[in-house]
């Protein structure tokens, strides 16, 4: 699936390894909002980026996902196009705006009702702090000791998460794709790249039946159009993590996590 073609398309910041960006790829993709894509990080010899100056212009700290209004929508205007960043975020824009201007016949990606709302939100957060930024702490912390904790405690969390999928699955919330879906299917995409640089322990167990309502939850993730078409060639993606798995990125998150913080901390 690829951009959809409109009058007037968003301008989607994005990274193509870049799973922060993959989740707001993922919400333009479910509601067939038209965007245009911007490669706006390339990654330089000494590992840090060199950034889109319309990115920067927009969003001070320079992070992918970044949307922006058309270009036409901008004009005239005076002021600054109003930028949307922060990936959970996106996926609640993607909705509302798709809403607004009557794009979509696709469900929402947030439940309907105040509680549940909140819910969803509270639960995508958690996945954010408990599962993905745990990811990065087994790749760049050069420890053997914190490098195994993270592992357990994302596995622990898996399993958290595994048992609170809707009984009759196969999405987080049952039959419908959502905001808990989207944050997470990024990271369950990457995981093999934790076993390819940190070796067997680091795998997620297969064989391992409290772990199944996950895989049947993965294998419906991945055959979704609108993730589908996000997903990048795992030989060429875990290239890009090699500078994660030697410490040697100079990244927000690289620089986070080396210094003992966390990845949701940038
Ligand atoms: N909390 C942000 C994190 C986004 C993020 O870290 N994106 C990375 C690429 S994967 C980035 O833009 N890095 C630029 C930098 O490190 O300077 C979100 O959820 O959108």
């Amino acid at each position: 699936m690829a951009a959809v073609k409109g009058a007037s398309r968003l301008r989607f910041f994005t990274a193509w390894f870049c799973p922060y960006a993959q989740r707001a790829w993922i919400a333009l993709n479910h509601h067939r909002i038209p965007y245009t894509p911007i490669e706006a990080l390339s990654i330089t010899e000494d590992k840090g980026y060199v950034k889109h100056p319309v990115l920067l212009q927009h969003n001070p700290k320079g992070l992918v996902p970044t949307i922006l209004p058309a270009e036409a929508e901008e004009k005239g205007k005076g002021a600054a196009a109003p930028a949307v960043f922060e990936s959970l975020l996106c996926i609640e824009f993607a909705d509302e705006y798709a809403n607004e201007k009557n794009l979509s016949n696709k469900p929402n990606l947030m439940p309907k009702g105040a509680f549940a709302k909140a819910q969803a939100r509270i639960m995508a957060s958690w996945v954010d702090r408990q599962i993905c930024s745990p990811f990065y702490r087994v790749l760049i912390r050069k420890d053997q000791k914190e490098r195994d904790d993270a592992f357990a405690e994302l596995l622990a969390n898996l399993r958290v998460f595994a048992k609170n999928i809707h009984p009759q699955g196969p999405f987080f919330y049952g039959t419908d794709l959502s905001i808990v879906d989207v944050a997470l299917a990024p990271w369950a995409y990457r995981f093999y790249i934790l076993e390819h640089y940190r070796g067997k322990g680091f795998g997620i167990p297969a064989n391992d039946t409290t772990l199944s309502p996950y895989f049947r939850w993965y294998d419906a993730v991945v055959e979704l159009p609108a993730v589908k078409d996000t997903l990048q060639d795992k030989k060429k993606l875990a290239a890009v993590y090699e500078r994660y798995a030697d410490a040697s990125a100079k990244s927000m998150v690289g620089d986070a996590v080396r210094a003992g913080k966390e990845a949701h901390d940038i």
